[in-house]
């Protein structure tokens, strides 16, 4: 059994966890891949931070700052706070010392040639995270977001929307500058053509899985695979369960809501939509909705939710 999820950071991260702890009792045999965004990647004192990379590959690997839902667990600040003594710039991004080394051998390998395929594989060799780890592009793509400032429109890198001004800057809009440019990393398309099932779960519709599918091919390729693709509801009872969906949605003018997204998403990705008990009743036109709890309060509860998905996988894999 192969099985393909497209994630983001935390949210992605943690339903993967879930899905390997749900597959190790039910299909021991089964394969993931998992397609990362790297939209929210950025420069940061000429390193490359790949965030939701990161994050999916520490998770799974075991590494991860538990509370945090990215970084390392353990970490110290001793070179932040030494950069700080210089007032270097920017300070608003937590760069830790453990940390710190994923990125010096990350852009180590990119400077001598390697494509951000083979510096992923090469530091998921030390992690084990237990699935294949593909980046959505080894080319860049960067999520940016537009805001009003002074009267006028500015496009900021994701992240400095994100952690600087922690998302509260009105997003008038996202690009992903570079996507149209871009091409899926190898395998990207394959492991979506192949796949037994295709999961969409609870990340960020927008800059997550919506940056995972601003890259050219991957939504066709989805659209156009004979195997169920189900979606996980990351919008619980009107509000996003962590993290900053509603203000992306109102971005793009989406109603916060798990109707809306699964709609959003579509009857041409999704043959398949989880949301959660308390929006049981909801429906998405051309799209089978089931009701379960979508909380992902321990990897258990994870796991039940990953096993409530590929049952509605099965259920609607014969509906053709
Ligand atoms: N998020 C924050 O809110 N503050 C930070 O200082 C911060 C640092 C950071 C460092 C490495 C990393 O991989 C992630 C980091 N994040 C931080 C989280 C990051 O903004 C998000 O994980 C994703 O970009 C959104 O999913």
């Amino acid at each position: 059994v192969q099985i393909t999820v497209l994630a983001g950071g935390t949210g992605g991260a943690r339903f993967v966890r879930g899905l390997l702890r749900q597959l190790d009792r039910s299909a021991p045999g089964a394969v993931v891949t998992v397609i990362g965004n790297t939209g929210d990647d950025a420069w940061l004192f000429g390193l490359r931070v790949c965030p939701d990379l990161d994050t999916v590959m520490y998770t799974l690997g075991g590494g991860i700052n538990e509370d945090q839902g990215w970084g390392r667990a353990e970490e110290t600040f001793t070179v932040k706070a030494e950069l700080a003594a210089y007032d270097a710039q920017p300070q608003w991004f937590g760069l830790g010392d453990r940390d710190l080394a994923t990125h010096i051998l990350r852009t180590q390998l990119l400077h001598a040639g390697a494509t951000l395929s083979e510096v992923t594989a090469a530091l998921c060799a030390r992690w084990q995270p237990g699935v294949t780890l593909l980046p959505m592009s080894d080319d860049f793509v960067e999520t940016h977001v537009l805001v009003e400032r002074d009267g006028g429109q500015v496009a900021l890198h994701f992240q400095e929307w994100w952690v600087r001004h922690r998302a509260a800057l009105p997003a008038k809009g996202f690009a992903s500058v570079g996507a149209e440019a871009a091409h899926p990393a190898p395998g990207v398309l394959e492991a979506i053509k192949e796949a037994d099932v295709v999961l969409l779960p609870p990340s960020n519709p927008v800059v997550s899985i919506g940056s995972v599918l601003s890259v050219p091919g991957i939504r066709d390729a989805l659209a156009d695979t004979s195997s169920p693709v189900v979606g996980l509801s990351p919008i619980v009872g009107g509000a996003p369960l962590r993290g900053m969906a509603d203000a992306c949605l109102s971005a793009i003018g989406v109603e916060t809501s798990a109707a809306a997204v699964g709609a959003w998403y579509g009857a041409e990705l999704l043959d398949g939509w989880l949301v959660d008990e308390r929006d049981a009743g909801t429906t998405v036109p051309g799209v089978a909705v089931r009701a379960v709890p979508l909380i992902m309060s321990s990897v258990d509860a994870t796991a039940e939710m990953a096993a409530a998905a590929l049952r509605l996988a099965e259920e609607t894999r014969h509906r053709g």
